[in-house]
């Protein structure tokens, strides 16, 4: 036995030696209560065919309409504690609140129902009692001195929340049903039911809680990382005892919580130290369907919730016909998550009032539990009766406040923004750009050397690793310019000047501690005792904070967390790199609509950096490319920022710039692989003293050039090589560091320069169907004023690169032969 086992086995209660309140405790939740139209019906299991006083008080508290599964809970003093509030009295409900929330969630869907008839609204009417579980959850949070709390959900029932727990008057909600006004949004803005919005919770304590509801995709469950993200920031902003303060409430369906990996991916987060949020609540508003698809279409589990049992988590089934148990589950929900820092879930079982949305007939595909949903009345009047209230005049109240909200609507601003965001964001701007938005991003050499130098070091009983020893000393050669700057050195000391200047970092991806490419070394690892120095942690007094992780092995989750941390964290540098960039692929749902659209969106920033690896150097299909063309599709607009740097001091001035202008906006950096180290890209502590990153770096020629080639990133360099071996003087190499917002003016003017140039050649590593050519040949074409644009490029391919390095090696070859091989090159 385990020393765990054994600690388990001898903390265990009492009653726990009693196998039928075991079985009961262990199983009672396959024969609960828990769906208020019968049709998950009880399982059979010969450990609960028992009977005597015993089992029938286990029964009572384990199969009424609260099922709890915790017994598979390692930790002996978490199953206790379960059990003990289980196990003991339920405390008393509020039950004129309770039904006065039910009147109000239902009431609230039938006005909406019947002044737009024919609109979606996703409807909670089947799961109003929601309302009193989000209630509950707050108030508890309240007395836990939660200050804030970020909700996250999907469709279903949004408008309710919107109005009934984070605060918005209902006029605003309405005045969205209106869309008087849909020129002032063509083509951009969402849907109602994916805005965001903030509010305040007024707890029964007196005390207020600041609600965020995150702004989400249709996307199922893509928010949750974000929503995390952007907790831990606020959590991180606050610093001391903060996962007090800040608490995760995360709502999901059914269906889209057992379906989609991108929660899976976010809870696999939870306990993991770079990414924790000290607990997050989540709610299933389980109403036993996903648009048509029935439950055993869904998932392989009885519960959608099993996948929570990846975690040693607790997970509560409660009918959602018991509003007092639901408000008792809530409770000691949130209370677990406060006394363990850990995730917690409630599954809510109720049903689905409408269709999918209220356009949708659910009889055709469900037609019989649809007969008995029809027949069923709601949720209020069954508890009214329960109670023994008369709930007609409350009705009768909250119809007339809907009327009057209705008619204010009519005079509302016609797209009332919902939210509002906190003065952290005031300094910092997005929209279109422009050059005086440019700032000097050079540090003076001697600076450099300082902070250079605090890099280089280490504590004196700190016991190194020979190679990482070797490497310190090239980069304190490096700091006093006695070495090239390679892009390794260069990151850190634009981290390091950024940090000294008060700008936090943080930077988290896949082994991102050391580097894929064993670039980096941002944690020292002590080889005696596994103990980690983090020199960017200490290269000034009063520096700000300085933040790399390793992430889990997931894309999606772990971009969508950083860039959720972006959300509420704009002063910092917050960065994800992927290990290759194909892998960001991964993340598409996180880019297409959160990093790239929701300015357009939501009309909110971020100033995320994602860096990908990219380059043909013989790897692979899978490990060539970032695909640069489809983050070009993705740009309209000044959405996006889409740049790659040739040299290790433009990589300094162009993550520098990210951090110190005030505009915010996602950085796409396809970042080196072989090209971290070799000398041509390297750069001297002049050239990271200069004051900018340079869009475009043309020619040093004299303007004799009778061709340009055109390029980006490391073909460049395998270009001037070339150049070099045939001496092939006449033909001038510009390199684009920028692809987007395209620099129009700069490019322009370097073209011109090079008045005798008879052609232009884009030349590019990716096929002809990826890369930058089909962004960039109309736009080269019309700077070159007349004059002929080729391009050279691997032929059309339908994966990235070839499997052979030799075949590599020739098609690379050929493209340097191709892109000298007009004569009038010579
Ligand atoms: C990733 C993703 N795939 C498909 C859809 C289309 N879709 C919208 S709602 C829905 C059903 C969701 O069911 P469930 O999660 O149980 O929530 P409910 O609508 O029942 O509240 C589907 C498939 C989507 N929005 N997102």
């Amino acid at each position: 036995m385990s020393r765990q086992q054994a600690a388990i086995e001898t903390a265990a209660p009492k009653e726990a030696q009693s196998p039928v309140w075991d079985a009961f405790r262990r199983w009672g939740y396959l024969q609960a209560n828990l769906d208020p139209l019968g049709d998950l019906g009880a399982v059979e299991l010969p450990e609960l065919a028992v009977s005597g006083a015993q089992a029938e008080a286990a029964r009572k508290i384990y199969c009424g309409t609260i099922g709890a599964e915790f017994m598979h809970i390692p930790d002996p003093a978490r199953r206790q504690w379960v059990q003990k509030r289980l196990e003991s009295e339920a405390p008393a409900a509020d039950r004129e609140k309770i039904l006065e929330e039910l009147v109000r969630a239902e009431i609230f869907e039938q006005v909406l129902q019947t002044r737009y008839l024919g609109t979606k609204r996703y409807s909670l009417e089947g799961e109003a009692a929601l309302i009193p579980l989000l209630d509950a959850i707050l108030n508890a949070a309240a007395e836990h001195d939660a200050q804030q709390a970020v909700l996250a959900m999907s469709h279903r029932g949004r408008l309710n929340v919107m109005v009934h727990v984070v605060g918005r008057p209902a006029a605003e909600v309405f005045a969205k049903f209106e869309d008087v006004d849909p020129r002032s949004i063509l083509g951009g803005g969402d849907v109602k039911y994916h805005i965001g919005a903030t509010g305040e919770f007024s707890a029964a304590n007196g005390r207020s809680i600041a609600i965020h509801l995150a702004s989400n995709p249709s996307h199922l469950e893509a928010v949750d990382p974000v929503a995390n993200g952007r907790v831990r920031a606020k959590q991180t902003r606050i610093g001391e005892n903060a996962a007090q303060q800040v608490v995760a409430v995360m709502m999901h369906g059914d269906a889209a919580f057992a379906g989609q990996g991108v929660w899976a991916e976010t809870l696999n987060m939870a306990g993991v130290e770079g990414y924790s949020v000290g607990g997050s609540v989540h709610i299933i508003v389980n109403n036993l369907i996903g648009f048509t698809t029935v439950p055993r279409e869904s998932h392989s589990s009885r519960f959608s919730s099993d996948l929570g049992k990846r975690l040693p988590i607790p997970i509560f089934h409660v009918n959602a016909e018991d509003p007092d148990a639901v408000a008792r589950v809530g409770r000691i929900a949130l209370e677990y998550r406060y006394e363990f820092s850990s995730p917690v879930i409630v599954d809510l079982i109720g049903y689905r009032k409408h269709g999918h949305s209220e356009v949708d007939d659910p009889t055709i595909t469900q037609p019989l539990r649809y007969k008995k949903i029809q027949e069923h009345p709601p949720l209020w009047q069954i508890y009214a009766q329960k109670i023994g209230a008369n709930a007609e005049p409350i009705v009768e109240r909250v119809r007339q406040e809907l009327d009057a909200a209705q008619k204010e609507a009519e005079e509302l601003e016609k797209n009332p923004p919902m939210r509002k965001l906190p003065a952290y964001w005031d300094a910092y701007r997005g929209g279109r750009y422009n050059p005086t938005l440019e700032v000097d991003t050079g540090v003076p050499a001697a600076e450099l050397t300082a902070v250079g130098e605090a890099l280089a070091a280490y504590p004196n009983d700190f016991h190194i690793h020979a190679k990482v020893k070797k490497l310190l000393e090239q980069r304190l050669e490096m700091a006093r310019g006695k070495r090239a700057l390679d892009f390794g050195m260069a990151e850190a000391l634009a981290f390091g000047t950024l940090l000294k200047q008060g700008t936090p970092v943080r930077l988290s991806g896949q082994d991102s501690k050391r580097g894929t490419f064993n670039q980096r070394h941002a944690a020292l690892i002590d080889i005696e005792n596994e103990s980690e120095f983090i020199p960017l942690q200490h290269v000034a007094p009063g520096q700000a904070w300085f933040e790399a992780h390793n992430s889990t092995l997931s894309e999606a989750s772990v971009l969508g967390f950083e860039y959720g941390f972006s959300r509420d964290f704009p002063e910092a540098l917050v960065l994800w790199e992927a290990q290759f960039g194909d892998f960001a692929n991964g993340a598409q749902i996180i880019i297409d609509q959160f990093v790239v659209a929701g300015e357009d969106k939501w009309n909110l920033l971020s100033g995320v950096v994602l860096l990908l690896p990219h380059g043909y150097e013989g790897q692979g299909p899978e490990h060539s490319s970032a695909r640069i063309e489809r983050f070009l599709q993705l740009a309209a607009r000044d959405n996006i920022q889409i740049c790659q740097p040739s040299t290790a001091a433009q990589y300094f001035h162009l993550l520098r710039r990210q951090a110190l202008r005030a505009w915010r906006k996602p950085l796409i950096v396809f970042t080196p692989k072989s090209m971290l180290r070799t000398p041509a890209s390297s750069s001297t502590l002049a050239e990271l003293s200069a004051p900018r990153f340079r869009m475009v770096i043309g020619d040093r020629g004299d303007g004799t050039a009778t061709r340009v080639l055109l390029c980006t990133g490391k073909i460049g360099h395998e270009l001037i090589a070339e150049r070099s071996r045939l001496k092939a003087n006449s033909t001038a190499i510009v390199f684009l560091e920028q692809l987007y917002p395209f620099p129009e003016a700069e490019l322009a003017a370097e073209m011109d320069r090079h008045a005798n140039a008879r052609e232009f050649v884009w030349v590019q590593e990716e096929p002809a169907n990826m890369g930058a050519l089909a962004f960039l040949l109309p736009r080269l074409e019309r700077l070159a004023r007349g004059r002929p644009v080729r391009s050279v490029k691997r032929s059309a391919s339908a994966s990235p690169a070839t499997g052979s390095h030799k075949a590599h090696e020739m098609e690379q070859k050929t493209l340097l032969t191709l892109a000298f091989a007009n004569p009038t090159a010579k």
